[in-house]
């Protein structure tokens, strides 16, 4: 009994978190595939005490299965995702390969669960930066409006993935030994230049795109507006990488449609949030940070402040592990609004 899942990816940074929550969950499956490229196929891979041998993903590989998660890289979506909808599987597909096709529901399930019942067989998994801040304003746009955001984001390295995290780690022993280095990951593995991320802050977090935007600053502009279904929405980002290895924080200004709210109504509304823990207490130093988050699958919120300028403006900062709300939790929380939805039948 139960649903035959496969997973996508299984060796990267986020596979290996979306088997873990997997296994942590109560989901209902019976069976679980472990899929790759050619390069990690034949690895083992240990899941709940058993072994599993991951194989290389192809078309076929596809037959029987219910619910396909993919986080092995766009190229990888491309390819496969259609082939995997075609044989029957609903892809929640983790790379930003399909997020603004229009016939693609992009989903984070605080926001707007019901999306994913107009699926063509293909759900697509926001951007890690994106899904954080949404979770964070979505009560707020609910009750009073969201006209503005501006962000600016801290973001750590596995987002990277494994190769920038083990950059991180070798760069720094090396510095602090005063031996050299050299950076071949970031911010751009695929890109001209490399730059020193140890003890550093990196303004470009994937690609330029002709408009002086980043693409990661793009995908957060775009795929909020998307998932709160405004289009009027007016939303900057600013993407920094830093020194970090899990763990992305924001820095969000933004303004609501309604006059005279007040900070404390904010943090009341975000106290009772679905996924927000709301850690504001300037007086005893609380407040969010990524070195608390790891490991943990809610939004962090605090720093909550009205603008001094504007009365529809306001400041806050938002905090949250990058591959467990950013990627592997908001993945399988989809799968598991699949099932509590019905929209796949449990067997
Ligand atoms: C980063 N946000 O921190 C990126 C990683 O589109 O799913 C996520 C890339 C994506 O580098």
């Amino acid at each position: 009994n139960g649903l035959t899942i496969a997973v996508v990816g299984a060796t990267g940074a986020v596979g290996q978190q979306i088997i873990e929550t997997l296994m942590k969950r109560d989901f209902p499956y019976k069976k679980l595939v472990l899929l790759s490229s050619a390069r990690s196929a034949g690895k083992k891979v240990n899941v709940g005490g058993n072994e599993l041998i991951i194989q290389e993903a192809r078309p076929e590989s596809f037959d029987g299965i219910d619910i396909a998660l993919f986080s092995a890289g766009g190229s990888v979506s491309m390819e496969l995702a259609p082939e995997a909808a075609k044989r029957g599987a609903i892809v929640i597909d983790n790379t930003s390969a399909f997020r603004m096709d229009p016939d693609v529901p992009l989903v984070v399930p605080e926001v707007n669960e019901e999306d994913v019942r107009s699926h063509k067989g293909i759900i697509a998994n926001p951007n890690c930066s994106t899904i954080q801040m949404v979770v964070a304003l979505e009560p707020v746009r609910k009750k009073y409006g969201l006209k503005k955001i501006i962000v600016s984001t801290y973001q750590a390295v596995s987002g990277a993935g494994n190769a920038a995290i083990e950059e991180l780690e070798l760069e720094t022993r090396a510095l602090i030994d005063g031996k050299p280095y050299e950076p071949k990951v970031l911010p751009v593995k695929t890109g001209e230049k490399h730059y020193q991320i140890a003890f550093n802050a990196i303004p470009q977090i994937d690609k330029f795109e002709d408009n002086g935007y980043t693409f990661e600053e793009l995908k957060m502009m775009n795929e909020t507006k998307k998932i709160m279904h405004d289009s009027n929405l007016h939303v900057a980002a600013t993407c920094v990488r830093l020194p970090i290895e899990t763990g992305h924080s924001e820095s969000i200004y933004f303004e609501i449609e309604s006059d005279d709210v007040t900070a404390d109504s904010i943090k009341e509304l975000l106290k009772e949030a679905p996924g927000v823990v709301l850690q504001d207490d300037p007086a005893n130093q609380v407040y969010p940070m990524p070195a608390d988050c790891v490991g943990k699958k809610d939004v962090f919120v605090g720093r909550i402040r009205k603008d001094l300028d504007n009365n529809k403006g306001f400041h806050m900062w938002v905090v949250s592990d990058n591959l467990q709300k950013g990627a592997a939790w908001n993945t399988v929380q989809i799968a598991e609004s699949l099932v509590n939805l019905g929209v796949v039948k449990k067997k």
